[in-house]
């Protein structure tokens, strides 16, 4: 069969490309442990009794590790009574270096959960849990953010972790 050189020349191209692509992915994968975010386990959002959702709020492992347990629903974080009031966007007071683990789930729609300056930014899904790790080094105020349009109220959904 005859192929135009011209086209052999793009054919070639596109393949390399595809190649260069390929083994960027698998380097990403392979070398560096990039993963798509997925929920790390899933949960009953009616029946929280028996999980550690029914307690939302920070808990300290030891160390300058704390693990988070938070819920989203219209239009409000909950991550435990010490966080504030119910209603009140909830604060988070941690030493500067502490590690924490976040771990967060929906309890009606789909939220976001995004904080300010640090790479965590999930998806907040009903039934689902979400759940990252960052370490907090600056001292300073960081918002959480629901950052997935979830209804009338969705400007008014943050909370604030402070670093001290
Ligand atoms: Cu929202």
């Amino acid at each position: 069969m005859h192929i135009n050189r011209y086209e052999r020349a793009w054919l070639t191209a596109v393949a390399v490309t595809l190649g260069v692509f390929a083994a960027a992915m698998l380097v990403g994968l392979l070398a560096f442990g990039i993963r798509l975010p997925s929920p790390v386990a899933r949960v009953d959002p009616n029946n929280l009794a028996n999980t550690p959702f029914a307690k939302p709020g920070l808990k300290s492992l030891g160390g300058a590790r704390y693990e988070l347990y938070a819920t989203a629903k219209m239009w409000q974080f909950d991550a435990g009574r010490e966080a504030g009031p119910l209603g009140v966007p909830p604060q988070i007071r941690i030493p500067a270096r502490s590690e924490v683990t976040f771990y967060v789930t929906s309890l009606d729609v789909n939220h976001g959960f995004y904080i300010e300056d640090h790479s965590i930014n999930l998806e907040v899904v009903p039934g689902q849990i979400a759940r990252a790790t960052v370490t907090f080094m600056q001292p300073g105020e960081y918002k959480i953010i629901c950052n997935h349009y979830c209804g009338a109220g969705h400007q008014v959904m943050y909370g604030t972790v402070i670093v001290e």
